[in-house]
């Protein structure tokens, strides 16, 4: 599939993906995420990348959201389709065994900011902007923003948030948590590199079951999520980075890189 809406690339461990629909503020429409679902199946399957930064092209927008000009005529049928593949590519980056940065350059509104949550870790450029506007079209927000936000923010923040459908200022996602960091609009990508590549420093299989054990557990009782905890833990012992990390610590010295085995 040739990608016209979608950029992949690719800088040491880590793989930069940005959303190109500039003209359209990178809004969602069927195809781009046909081919963002294409590009994270790559990524997964592509042991080179360790972590993942998404972002979105030009200065004004991450994503302004889903495409509103294909949805307005679509057919019951046709919008059940369209929100299947949305929530399956989501879904796909929020479950990916890599970690996800998101990039936050601009406008985050409705899918753009579901998108957003997907990821594991959102940083923002000062000009973004965030919101789930959906109410104010008539509808619901479709790809995870009721489940999300909720679990980011909190339940009131999150009510308050969807019901009133108003954008907030990126100091205002810091404040209640929806991002980690504010930069400078031009320090924005290289920062959201410079967190990948600290991430892709690290032991691969552990990061990896970090990121199932804290996403499985988000959703179960304290005793069915420290059982995952344990089970990763175990795991670890399978791996030869795990063996080669505590030799170096023990023999005092340091440990060149990871295997990933
Ligand atoms: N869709 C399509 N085109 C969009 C767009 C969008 N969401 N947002 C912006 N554009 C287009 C504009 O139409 C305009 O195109 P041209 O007229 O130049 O051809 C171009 O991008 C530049 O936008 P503006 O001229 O409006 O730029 P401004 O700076 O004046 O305003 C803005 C920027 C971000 C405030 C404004 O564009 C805006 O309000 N955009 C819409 C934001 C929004 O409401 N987003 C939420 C969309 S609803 C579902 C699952 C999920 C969803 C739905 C269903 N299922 C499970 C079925 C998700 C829904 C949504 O995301």
């Amino acid at each position: 599939m040739e990608l016209k809406n979608v950029i992949l690339e690719k800088e040491d461990n880590i793989a930069v993906v940005t959303i190109n629909r500039p003209k359209a503020l990178n809004a969602l429409n069927s195809e781009t995420l046909k081919e963002l679902d294409l590009v994270f199946t790559t990524i997964e399957n592509d042991d080179d990348v360790l972590a993942v930064v998404l972002t979105g092209a030009g200065e004004k927008a991450f994503v302004a959201g889903a495409d509103i000009s294909e949805m307005k005529d679509m057919t019951v049928l046709q919008g059940r389709n369209f929100g299947k593949l949305g929530n399956n590519v989501f879904r796909k980056i929020e479950t990916l065994s890599k970690p996800v940065i998101a990039a936050v350059n601009g406008f985050a509104l409705g899918g753009g900011c579901e998108l957003s949550m997907a990821c594991d870790i959102r940083i923002a450029s000062n000009k973004a902007k965030f919101g789930q506007p959906e109410v104010g079209l008539g509808i619901t927000p479709g790809f995870g923003g009721t489940q999300r936000l909720s679990r980011l923010v909190g339940m009131g923040m999150a009510k308050e948030l969807v019901y009133t459908a108003k954008v907030i200022k990126a100091d205002e996602a810091l404040r209640i948590g929806l991002v980690n960091s504010i930069h400078e609009p031009e320090e924005l990508l290289n920062n959201a590199k410079a967190l990948a590549k600290t991430i892709a420093s690290n032991a691969p299989i552990a990061v990896k079951l970090c990121k199932e054990a804290i996403n499985r557990g988000m959703q179960v009782d304290i005793d069915t999520a420290l059982a995952f905890e344990s089970e990763a833990f175990g795991e670890c012992f399978s791996t030869e980075d795990q063996t080669d990390a505590m030799t170096a610590f023990v023999e005092k010295r340091k440990l060149d890189r990871f295997k990933n085995k």
